[in-house]
């Protein structure tokens, strides 16, 4: 049986555009979210498009003085379109921002207040901030609004931890009073069988502590750990095929580097580990949120359904 995807399939543009500069030419471009054939609707903040299967789009909220009330606000009116919705399931949501390391009028650290407001939205909406939350990745922009790009469908999907770092909704009070609401992967189905794995922003984090403060080189090596570390898991409860398709190769990434002049050694170190892939990712300056992060690595890949079967 052959396997081909589908030409339009959502699968192949899941790059939303940031608003983040791009660090070098070549990759999927990361702008591609809607199509020129797409029907787009709008439901508050959000504008979207349901294929019947997959309900994706954008939360924007351009005033972003307030983050905890930004964060409440795209959330609200998503979670308000998807309880009318069949596709009512959010597997994976890219969340970008300007300042997400700066402070607040208060003195608090916007993705603090991100946090707060991403939280208290969730469980307003009976939505679980914890055990089950999407994948989910949060950078900092130069300028520009909230954006809150989302991809929801039918079915849960299955929920994959790190087994080497704490669960980002169980950090401890010290990076803030409300926990960052995503989980490190999460295992989609498709309605043909076919499953694609995304795998959350990734950092330097081990439990929950920065690790290699200052050295670009060693977070991106730390970061590559992890990833493997979710990939194992993934591979494991997806079953069949899915250790070759998961696997560093076969994945397609989106790299973020805090400071443009690391690009060079974030590639080197990147490109020993994912071969082929290096040349496909994508790479973007943006704000990593914790300062002391300079480099977070998502991906995504499929497992076509039936190979070995
Ligand atoms: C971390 O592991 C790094 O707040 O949605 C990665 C992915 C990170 C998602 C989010 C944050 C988020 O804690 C930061």
């Amino acid at each position: 049986m052959s396997i081909a995807l589908q030409p339009h399939s959502i699968f192949q543009r899941l790059r939303p555009d940031p608003g983040a500069p791009r660090l070098l030419a070549g990759g999927t471009p990361p702008d591609v979210w809607f199509d020129a054939d797409d029907t787009v609707k709008d439901h508050g903040c959000v504008r979207y498009v349901f294929d019947g299967e997959w309900l994706y789009g954008c939360a924007q909220v351009d005033s972003v003085a307030d983050m905890q009330a930004a964060a409440h606000r795209a959330y609200t009116d998503l979670f308000a379109l998807l309880a009318d919705s069949a596709s009512p399931q959010l597997q994976r949501l890219w969340n970008y921002f300007p300042g997400i390391n700066a402070l607040d009028a208060n003195g608090a650290e916007r993705y603090r207040r991100f946090n707060a407001g991403r939280q208290q939205a969730f469980i307003e909406a009976r939505r679980s901030a914890f055990e089950g939350s999407p994948a989910a990745c949060a950078l900092g922009t130069p300028e520009g609004p909230l954006r809150v790009y989302f991809l929801a469908g039918r079915r849960p999907a299955l929920a994959i931890e790190n087994p080497r770092q704490v669960s980002a909704y169980r950090y401890p009070d010290a990076y803030g009073p409300r926990s960052p609401t995503f989980s490190r992967a999460a295992l989609a189905e498709l309605d043909d069988g076919r499953r694609v794995l995304f795998i959350s922003g990734t950092a330097s984090i081990v439990g929950h502590t920065t690790m290699h403060v200052g050295d670009v080189r060693r977070q991106t090596e730390e970061s590559l750990a992890n990833i493997a570390a979710v990939r194992a898991v993934a591979a494991e409860r997806g079953g069949a095929g899915c250790e070759e398709a998961f696997a560093a190769e076969a994945l397609s990434y989106t790299v973020y580097v805090r400071r443009a002049a690391d690009l060079a050694s974030v590639h080197d170190v990147f490109a020993a580990a994912v071969g082929r892939a290096a040349t496909d990712a994508v790479y973007l300056q943006a704000d990593i949120c914790r300062a002391d992060l300079l480099v977070e690595i998502e991906a995504h890949g499929f497992a076509p359904t039936g190979i070995h079967a």
